[in-house]
């Protein structure tokens, strides 16, 4: 039987037909599909391919109603792109930088701030968040009120920065909604839009994210995707480098050094990952990737797309290998 009926987990519409399809339950009388209750109850995940075309016709949707955004971004993985939101919506944002519970506490938020500012931002305003922390929830709370043009208020941004989660934290902290959203460390466990009502002048709305291609968590298993997420706040990892020593992170990445004057390399990646390091004449691992030469300037940070940075202190060539698919790029440091 097919109904209207949404799944109040993931916002999947509802159906007992076909098991291989979203939504699926054997019973429509639940309130949530199968692939929810799974990872609710048993932190089994199963993952589908979402195309970005839904996500931007989502996204034109909300364009049309001006009706304020909250843009939610990850500390560990941001770059110039975040700009690229204005391709597809012209409504009011309020930038959110979530996850702050990862990077160390010895980076001020304003400093976070002031660097997001250098890339131009037509944004309303910037707030640093954790959802896992509770920080700046309230903060965020009085900034939807002051901006809200109307009842609605959208929230947007790539897979897996923790929009669900940051709804979730809304309804616990300020309604009476018993329900709760689908989180996961997958990317898209949102399937489609969700609308949350907080309070009679309130509704929030959750969005399937878009699926960046050049995240790692696409190219890696589920069991190391736990240990690529950070739950902690990163632990640094400094290594004062010569040309001709390399560094493999958990069997994922690797960096060569090339050419340049001894230099320091700053790790942020999770502390469940191993890194070690290696005369990269004599270190094999990873050779199999791809390799890609990079010409790194002073003062700048490494980004490997979901699984974090490398602040680099000195001109540096390096030589990284890699996934193909993943994205890797420089930018100022942030630290
Ligand atoms: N460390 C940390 N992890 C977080 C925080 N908020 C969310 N996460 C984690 O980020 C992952 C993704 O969270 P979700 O809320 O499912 O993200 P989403 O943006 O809704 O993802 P999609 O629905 O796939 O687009 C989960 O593993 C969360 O536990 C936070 O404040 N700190
Ligand atoms: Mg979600």
């Amino acid at each position: 039987m097919n109904n209207e009926k949404i799944c109040i987990g993931c916002g999947a519409k509802l159906q007992d037909e076909n098991i291989s399809l979203e939504g699926y339950t054997s019973n429509i009388e639940n309130d949530i599909c199968s692939r929810c209750f799974r990872m609710k109850n048993y932190g089994e995940y199963q993952i589908i391919a979402k195309s970005n075309e839904e996500y931007i016709e989502i996204l034109k949707e909300v364009d049309k109603t001006k009706d304020l955004v909250l843009y939610i971004v990850d500390s560990l993985n941001f770059g110039e792109d975040i700009t690229s939101i204005r391709e597809y919506i012209s409504n009011n944002i309020i930038l959110v930088l979530n996850k702050r519970d990862v990077l160390p506490k010895s980076v001020k938020d304003n400093k976070l701030k002031e660097y997001l500012k250098n890339f131009n931002l037509d944004f309303k305003d910037i707030i640093v968040v954790s959802c896992h922390k509770n920080y700046n929830i309230d903060e965020l709370m009085a900034m939807i009120k002051k901006y809200k043009s109307s009842r609605n208020v959208y929230v947007v941004g790539n897979t897996n920065v923790g929009k669900s989660s940051l709804i979730n934290k809304l309804i616990k902290n300020y309604s009476e909604y018993e329900g709760e959203l689908t989180i996961s460390p997958m990317p898209s466990t949102t399937l489609n839009k969700i609308s949350i009502k907080l309070s009679d002048d309130l509704t929030i709305i959750d969005t399937p994210g878009l699926v960046n291609r050049g995240n790692i968590i696409n190219y890696v298993d589920n069991s190391l995707l736990k240990k690529i997420n950070p739950r902690k706040e990163i632990k640094p990892k400094t290594y004062q480098i010569k040309v001709g020593q390399c560094l493999v992170i958990g069997d994922l990445f690797r960096i060569d050094y090339v050419e340049g004057e001894k230099n320091s390399f700053t790790l942020y990646v999770s502390n469940d990952l191993k890194v070690k390091r290696y005369n990269m004449n004599k270190c094999t691992l990873l050779k199999d990737k791809p390799k890609t030469s990079y010409e790194i300037g002073y003062h700048k940070d490494l980004v490997i797309d979901g699984l974090g940075f490398i602040k680099i202190v000195s001109k540096a060539l390096v030589d990284v290998y890699v996934d193909i698919n993943v994205n890797v790029f420089e930018r100022e440091a942030l630290i």
